[in-house]
């Protein structure tokens, strides 16, 4: 039943909150387009949505560019946060809340939670001597490193340099963990999407977990551990907590009970081992319900090369979004890849895609549609007539399409949400193709009416279904439509057009990108 899905019910969706050491890049900016799309859907479906997104300011990594800027860290965090907040002002981004972890608010909650670790004796003060990876922010064992030819100590799996690290710190009881975690997966499968990534995570918990350093006393710069102020917390401690704080912990408990467990968090694949592991574990020791699951999308390359602000060769997505606009875009990284894997992307594919896909397969039908009703029907929603089979099978297959990209959505696989869409958009192309309607017209205007409703029909269902992805081009279409603002949820979705209702003059939603 369209009318009750959501019915207000709460739905609590983040993103990772990104490391303001640098400015974002289009890896930053497909997180965001892909969670924001998502966070839409569910409110056009109905529930209460809270979407939560920021910057994540600690860590060892942050102080360092700071010193090599030669500013303030406070500056460098500010700084950079404005950039991503502008980022997600710019994509469109829904977010209810830009968190940045040097809020007042989450520092109680890092507080809480760490408290609540130490009550349940997961918390002890040992010595820490191993190696730290700076960049990831991640401590290694001796087993994953390697000596490099320069005799320096680098990562195994990925060469990046570590930095020896000896001194006192506070442990996570993380060993304790293991089997707990075992049984999480093997009882909920759907806590880890995609599929692939679940067998990682479990092989890596099955290899065995030690405890986890999760204080430091060489820099200052974190949340201070509460009552040993010379320790800040380990940055991914006070990071994963970001989660609690933006619906309310320990604040506002009544909102926190209406939003926790989060429905689902969005992250990169290269953090799933936080998120898997660590993430439910600090839960599971504070007594907190874990979030229903955790979705890993993959790597955007750049013609296949690796972006990273450390490697430089990043891309300004202000630049994408002045060159082919906001819409294409959002389109472009939502269509293009199978959510859930990696993707390599060059201009000409995003041209290929605005051309093809907008230009041709949508805008086309509705301008043509929607010119013929202006020249053969005054403007106004034609009456259709009779149908025959063909008008029949269409309109079927349109008033399927909201379960089918629903289910697509709720599994995260947006691309064939979207894939849903524009097959019926095809099959709406070769429908008005066959009857010809600017034929028909000279010939038999009854048929002409029924023939361009139908169109119409299918460019308004899939025009509200296509706003979480392509939010300011669908209202125009839907505008040119005269569908009542109001009446764009999805629970509207039955609401056909009225024959007579004067449509305004109709323009061109997706014009072709000229090189
Ligand atoms: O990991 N393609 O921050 P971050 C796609 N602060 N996604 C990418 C990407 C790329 N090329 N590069 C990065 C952190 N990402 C932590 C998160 S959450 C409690 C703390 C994704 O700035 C990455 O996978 O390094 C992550 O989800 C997000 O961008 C922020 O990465």
């Amino acid at each position: 039943d369209h009318a009750s899905h959501g019915a207000g019910r709460p739905y609590y969706i983040t993103t990772a909150i990104a490391y303001p050491n640098g400015v974002p890049h289009i890896g930053h900016a497909y997180e965001y387009i892909s969670a924001d799309a998502l966070a839409r859907f569910k409110r056009l479906d109905g529930f209460d949505v809270r979407f939560l997104t920021g910057t994540d300011v600690h860590g060892q990594k942050m102080q360092q560019t700071a010193v090599a800027e030669g500013i303030a860290t406070a500056e460098l965090a500010d700084r950079n946060s404005d950039r991503f907040q502008a980022l997600q002002e710019r994509l469109g981004s829904s977010f209810d809340r830009f968190i940045r972890t040097s809020d007042a608010d989450h520092k109680r909650a890092s507080e809480a939670i760490w408290q609540r670790m130490t009550d349940a004796g997961d918390i002890y003060l040992d010595t820490y001597s191993g190696w730290y990876d700076i960049r990831d922010e991640l401590f290694y064992s001796d087993a994953d490193t390697t000596v490099a030819a320069d005799g320096s100590r680098v990562a195994t799996d990925n060469g990046h340099l570590l930095t020896w690290t000896e001194e006192q710190t506070y442990f996570f009881r993380l060993s304790a963990y293991q089997d707990k975690l075992l049984d999480l997966f093997a009882t909920n499968p759907e806590f880890l999407g995609p599929e692939v990534r679940r067998n990682e995570i479990v092989s890596f918990i099955k290899g065995g977990l030690t405890d986890l350093s999760i204080s430091r006393t060489t820099f200052d710069w974190g949340v201070p551990v509460p009552g040993h102020p010379e320790h800040v917390m380990y940055v991914w401690v006070d990071a994963l907590t970001n989660y609690l704080t933006g619906v309310g912990f320990p604040d506002d408990m009544a909102a926190f009970n209406r939003y926790w467990p989060a429905d689902l968090h969005v992250i990169g694949k290269d953090i799933i081992r936080f998120h898997c592991v660590y993430w439910p574990a600090f839960l599971m020791s504070a007594g907190i319900d874990l979030p229903k699951r955790v979705f890993a999308h993959g790597f955007l390359f750049n013609r296949g090369e690796k972006m990273s602000k450390s490697v430089g060769n990043v891309v300004d997505p202000d630049v994408l979004i002045d060159e082919f606009g906001l819409d294409p875009v959002r389109y472009f990284f939502l269509r293009e890849f199978s959510y859930g894997q990696d993707g390599s992307y060059s201009t000409e594919a995003i041209i290929s895609r605005i051309n093809a896909d907008l230009a041709n397969e949508f805008g086309n039908l509705a301008q043509r549609t929607l010119s013929m009703i202006g020249k053969y029907f005054d403007g106004a929603v034609p009456a259709p007539g009779a149908r025959t089979d063909e008008d029949v099978a269409l309109l079927d297959r349109v008033s399927q399409l909201l379960p089918r990209v629903r289910d697509h959505f709720d599994a995260q696989a947006i691309h064939l949400g979207i894939e849903a869409l524009w097959s019926a958009l095809a099959e709406t192309n070769r429908y008005i193709s066959a009857q010809e309607p600017w034929k028909l017209a000279k010939t038999d205007l009854e048929r002409t009416a029924t023939v361009l409703y139908v169109c119409a029909e299918v460019v308004r269902v899939v025009a509200l279904l296509a706003q979480p992805v392509m939010p300011t081009s669908t209202a125009r279409m839907l505008d040119l439509l005269a569908v009542d603002p109001d009446r764009r949820q999805f629970t509207a979705i039955d609401e056909q057009l009225v024959a007579g209702t004067a449509l305004p003059k109709p323009a061109p939603v997706f014009p072709r990108h000229e090189a």
